[in-house]
């Protein structure tokens, strides 16, 4: 089997998704995402401009090869342009291969470790009663796993919280990015408040999570991870901006709440010592930031001889396409923890046609041979891609923080 043809897609059916899609001299047609929030323009042109030509004529069955050509083959490596490139390549081409065995995808790496993965959910509110309102909602609807976002008082717009739209969606469209606020003492103040009158309210069965989104100094968060430790946390995500790995030594002595991290990682080396050190819980590199399938069997691989297990990063920016990847490796391997579940809104369903089902709180993998998720060219290419941004974020008197 040879490729013959690869080519990206930029498409916004309600927000921007970049897709890659190979065919062969057989017919087969594989999908991988290669959507990075905000830089989709990016890794649109790594692909086109530096990789599609080399793909050409190869056999999409050497996963391996191709994989190592396009990390190693770089001198420019790693970075996370060009692992969500590779990313989408190595997604599209384990989809081709799963096809062309008539198999589901999680087959070919290991099996079924299980039938159904937990996932969490969003669950957010202007205010306390409004988040924990959501948070009844969801449960509702039957979810199992919530993650609380809530506005605090005296700060303007905050991460995690919707303004007027709808459902919470990060980037804005325009020019430039917009701009939030940040208080890192009013926080603090106020996030176990928070939690202590979820588990009032919501007993103790229901699993909470809640992400600091990079905001706090080692020492804020081992404060923070002590006060919630009354409320039993599934987990603390991203409590410090992870580049210095060494930060979550003092994090890690101060407290027990579960500590997740890596959404923005993309390859083991971003986490290498945080992982053997076991100085984390739950790694949330996903499959396609972190350089698609290949690479992420391996790291849970090496994360599981560490007691450290896999809750992948799975919000509506990550496409159908690779939430689709994230459950059929979340299917296959022994050390999965939970995946992010944000859901997706009509028009993206009618863009990748995809059939996760949700049941009492778990998803299940589609019944279909490769990822189970198609590509609806015809109408994605009615909606063209609108620029949009990911925010920055100031403190209160100005300084530049982390968003
Ligand atoms: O900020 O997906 O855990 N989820 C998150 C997300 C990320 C966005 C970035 O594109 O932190 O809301
Ligand atoms: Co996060």
């Amino acid at each position: 089997m040879k490729i013959v043809e690869a080519k990206t897609y930029l498409n916004c059916p309600g927000r921007n998704f970049l897709t890659l899609e190979i065919k062969t001299d057989e017919g087969v047609v594989g999908i991988g995402d290669g959507t990075l929030n905000g830089r989709e323009l990016a890794v649109k042109s790594y692909l086109d401009e530096y990789c599609v030509p080399s793909l050409i004529g190869r056999d999409p069955f050497d996963t391996e090869d191709i994989w190592n050509y396009f990390y190693r083959g770089a001198y420019w490596r790693r970075g996370p342009v060009t692992m969500t490139a590779i990313g989408a390549i190595d997604v599209a081409l384990w989809d081709i291969k799963a096809k062309a065995l008539g198999v589901p995808l999680y087959k070919l790496l290991g099996g079924s470790s299980r039938e159904k993965m937990l996932v969490y959910c969003h669950a957010s509110g202007r205010d306390m009663d409004a988040a924990l309102e959501a948070v009844a909602k969801k449960r509702e609807m039957g979810y199992r796993a919530i993650r609380i976002q809530s506005g605090v008082p005296g700060m303007e717009g905050i991460y995690g919280v919707p303004g007027q739209k709808k459902g919470y969606e990060p980037a804005n469209r325009g020019a430039t990015p917009h701009e939030e606020s940040w208080d890192t003492s009013k926080y603090l103040n106020y996030v176990p408040t928070l939690f202590a009158k979820a588990r009032d309210v919501f007993g103790q069965d229901l699993h909470l999570l809640h992400d600091s989104h990079h905001r706090l100094t080692p020492n804020e968060a081992a404060r923070l991870g002590q006060e919630l430790e009354p409320y039993h946390l599934f987990w603390l995500e991203d409590v410090v901006p992870a580049e210095l790995q060494e930060s979550l030594r003092l994090v890690r002595q101060k407290t027990t709440t579960p500590l997740a991290i890596g959404e923005i990682f993309n390859s083991v080396y971003d986490c290498q010592a945080m992982i053997v050190e076991q100085l984390i819980d739950y790694l949330r590199m996903t499959v396609s930031h972190g350089g698609g399938i290949t690479p992420m069997m391996k790291i849970a691989a090496f994360a599981a001889i560490y007691h450290v297990k896999i809750g992948m990063h799975g919000p509506s920016d990550v496409s159908p396409v690779a939430l689709g990847a994230c459950l059929q490796v979340s299917r296959a391997i022994n050390n999965f923890g939970i995946l992010e579940f944000m859901g997706y809104t009509e028009e993206m369903s009618e863009a990748f046609p995809h059939d996760f089902r949700f049941e009492e709180g778990y998803l299940k993998t589609p019944d279909k041979p490769g990822l189970g998720v198609e590509f609806n060219r015809e109408y994605a290419e009615k909606h063209p891609c609108q620029k949009a941004f990911l925010p920055v974020n100031r403190l209160e008197d100005g300084t530049m923080f982390h968003w």
